[in-house]
């Protein structure tokens, strides 16, 4: 498995979470053990840092939502502050149909460009894209014939010229030949060169002629930490769209080429974990930080709390056991039914056992009077929404008109919260006294 050593390491510092109490001390330990790991697998040491002071702040201030563990809230900031460091979310590649699109490979010598054109030739092809290759690296020996030999294993056109020495005419001419028949043309480059900073000229050059649609940089897996100053070289010539880390198969180093796309501010898009045709992987930051983690229970633990954050915390359910309800939870209230199926999932949050008193019809939603009361609070003032003001006539005609609804509709709203917290005082006073909640309670016109 890719960064195998980054995924034991971190497993072991989160088997510590597992039946102790999560206190300072724990968190500090696990801040420590997280950013061992991480410059272990050689991530970068500033972004090593930065996730490791941006856990420990988070697990020492974020409360545990109702619903879910202490536990399990820190096993989703690491997985968070993981996927973060990874680029967050996954992007596609810049292209269009209806134009030709052009794609421009880059890096150093044996970074992996050539094999990964094959690569991404092949996966477009898939996907129904007409696609040429050129190649314009004048310097490897037998460049022509490696790209033409990719190309007819995939069955992909190759235009190249091993006689022509000038890169810039092939990139327009192989670009020339396309761009009537193709819809993305891949122009490989080379990577060795008389020395660097011809070999970094060249691309500007190319890049002026060819105008790309996207470059991608192509870095080496292996190389660890020192893939950062090589990222940041050709960001600072070269218009870079997205990266692809190869031969992350088999190197436990694969952290520095993976935080060296920090240093070009491009996202990584595709990996590459073989040297055949087949072994490229889109990045998904999502899935590659669940992965590392390796829990097999990660979805479900992220599911619950993700779930539990957008209910309630522990005081807002406190002050909702008392019946104080804003205009504010009732939206958030409105937004969970939308979400996540439902105010059943939201009286589960409460202490008590609530859910269990409330009748299924009763929570039968009307969207059209939640849509109505949605701009009704939207219309409102912040004071008006978060705190206890009354409204009077003037008001409620004002609000009325600003969100479109009668005066009445308004009313009705305010009815539905005093009702709501009447209901929700009786159910805990029941609850008190061991009975069961007021069956007829008016909870159905809180719901529409
Ligand atoms: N294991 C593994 N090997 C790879 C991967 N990608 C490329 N390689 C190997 O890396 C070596 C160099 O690959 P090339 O594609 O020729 O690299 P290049 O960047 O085009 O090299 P130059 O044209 O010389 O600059 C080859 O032996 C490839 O098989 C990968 O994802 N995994
Ligand atoms: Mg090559």
């Amino acid at each position: 498995m890719v960064l195998s050593g980054l995924s034991k390491s971190l497993s072991s510092a989160m088997d510590k979470l597992m039946g102790k109490k999560i206190d300072k001390e724990l968190i500090l330990s696990l801040k420590n053990d997280i950013f061992k790991s991480l410059l272990e697998a050689d991530i970068q040491f500033d972004i090593a840092l930065q996730m490791a002071d941006n856990l420990h702040k988070r697990a020492l201030s974020e409360k545990t939502p109702v619903g879910t563990s202490r536990r399990n809230t820190m096993i989703n900031i690491v997985y968070e502050e993981l996927t973060s460091i990874m680029g967050g979310v996954q992007y596609p590649l810049n292209l269009s149909k209806g134009k030709t699109n052009v794609i421009m490979m880059i890096g150093i010598q044996g970074s992996g460009k050539t094999t990964t054109v094959g690569k991404l030739a092949h996966f477009l092809k898939q996907d129904k894209w007409k696609i040429g290759l050129v190649c314009t690296d004048t310097w490897r020996p037998g460049a022509y014939d490696q790209l033409k030999q990719l190309g007819d294993r995939i069955g992909v056109d190759v235009y190249g010229n091993p006689e022509e020495k000038n890169a810039v005419k092939l990139a327009s001419n192989g670009i020339k030949q396309f761009k009537d028949e193709k819809n993305v043309i891949i122009v490989d480059t080379a990577g060795r060169h008389k020395e660097e900073t011809e070999l970094l000229k060249e691309m500007v050059k190319l890049q002026k002629k060819t105008k790309p649609d996207e470059i991608i940089l192509v870095i080496d897996g292996t190389l660890g930490q020192s893939a950062y100053g090589q990222a940041k070289a050709f960001a600072k010539i070269t218009n870079i769209g997205s990266i692809i880390v190869t031969k992350l198969d088999g190197t436990a180093k694969g952290g520095g080429a993976i935080s060296a796309a920090a240093a070009t501010s491009a996202p990584i898009k595709f990996i590459g974990t073989g040297e055949d045709i087949k072994d490229l992987e889109k990045f998904n930051p999502k899935g590659f930080a669940g992965r590392i983690l390796g829990m097999g229970d990660l979805d479900a633990i992220i599911d619950e709390v993700k779930r539990a954050q957008i209910d309630l915390n522990e005081d807002r359910a406190m002050d909702m056991m008392k019946g104080n309800i804003t205009y504010t939870d009732m939206l958030e209230l409105f937004d969970s039914m939308n979400k996540m199926g439902g105010m059943r999932n939201l009286l589960t949050k409460l202490p008590g056992g609530i859910s269990n008193s409330v009748d299924d019809n009763m929570l039968a939603t009307s969207k059209d009077s939640m849509k109505s009361f949605k701009s009704i609070i939207f219309s409102m003032t912040k004071q008006e929404r978060d705190a206890e003001v009354k409204l009077g006539k003037a008001r409620i005609d004002r609000i009325a008109r600003g969100s479109g609804v009668t005066p009445e509709k308004v009313k009705e709203l305010i009815n539905q919260k005093k009702v709501s917290e009447q209901m929700i005082r009786q159910m805990t006073k029941g609850k008190r006294r061991g009975k069961k909640g007021n069956q007829n309670n008016p909870l159905a016109g809180l719901l529409g």
